[in-house]
């Protein structure tokens, strides 16, 4: 029912953030300028990735207080609302600390000169790395969210529905075949499918 975006575990994140920067190149008058240039540019990319990767994870989920009643209460079975809440709003925190990080140590390295320019820039991804690892519990949590939220099935709320129950091999699936388009299968004897009893008890 919800096409949620993959979210990324800690780990995941940091790689990404910190691959994409490695690429970064820089260019610039002087040796020290290249320099410059080239810290603040991994930097900046850094900070952006983590940035940007978790804000498309909280855009991403379904705000859940817009959804039909319907769907709220199913929702509800699967995931606690407040938490969902909470992981959301630790997301959302990390993409603003990324983002004050990156900015902060660019300005640093921008006027940094010889050795403290690869320092400012370790620092700064030392940084990034604490705050991603803070969260990471978090974006567990959110994996997980995902998909029990993947798994709701499609339905209109809007639109009658039965619902055919009874014991197992009464005819419910012959039923529904006789006065619908559906075709499920029907069997001489209970269908393999449900997995309610436990394997145990069977004869
Ligand atoms: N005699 C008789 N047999 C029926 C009737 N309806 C279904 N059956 C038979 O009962 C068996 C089970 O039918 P299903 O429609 O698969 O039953 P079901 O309720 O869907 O079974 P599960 O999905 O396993 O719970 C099949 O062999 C059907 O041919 C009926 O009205 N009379
Ligand atoms: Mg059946």
């Amino acid at each position: 029912m919800f096409e949620l975006p993959s979210v990324l575990d800690g780990p995941a994140l940091l790689d990404k953030a910190f691959g994409r920067a490695a690429k970064a190149t820089a260019t610039g008058p002087d040796r020290v300028a290249r320099a410059r240039n080239l810290a603040a540019a991994r930097v900046k990319v850094a900070g952006l990735a983590i940035e940007s990767t978790l804000r498309g994870v909280v855009k991403g989920f379904p705000s859940l207080g817009r959804l039909p009643p319907f769907y709220r209460e199913l929702v509800d079975l699967l995931v606690d609302e407040g938490q969902l809440k909470k992981h959301l709003g630790a997301a959302d925190w990390a993409a603003d600390r990324s983002a004050t990080i990156a900015r902060d140590y660019r300005r640093r390295i921008g006027r940094a000169e010889g050795k403290s320019i690869g320092e400012l820039r370790q620092e700064a991804y030392g940084r990034l790395s604490s705050v991603v690892k803070q969260v990471a519990p978090d974006l567990d949590a959110l994996i997980q969210a995902r998909r029990a939220l993947r798994k709701i099935p499609q339905i209109d709320p809007d639109v009658p529905t039965i619902v055919v129950a009874g014991y197992p091999n009464v005819g419910k699936s012959s039923f529904v075949r006789a006065v619908s388009t559906g075709r499920p299968k029907i069997a001489d004897y209970p269908s393999e499918r449900r997995r309610w009893r436990p394997a145990r008890s069977r004869p």
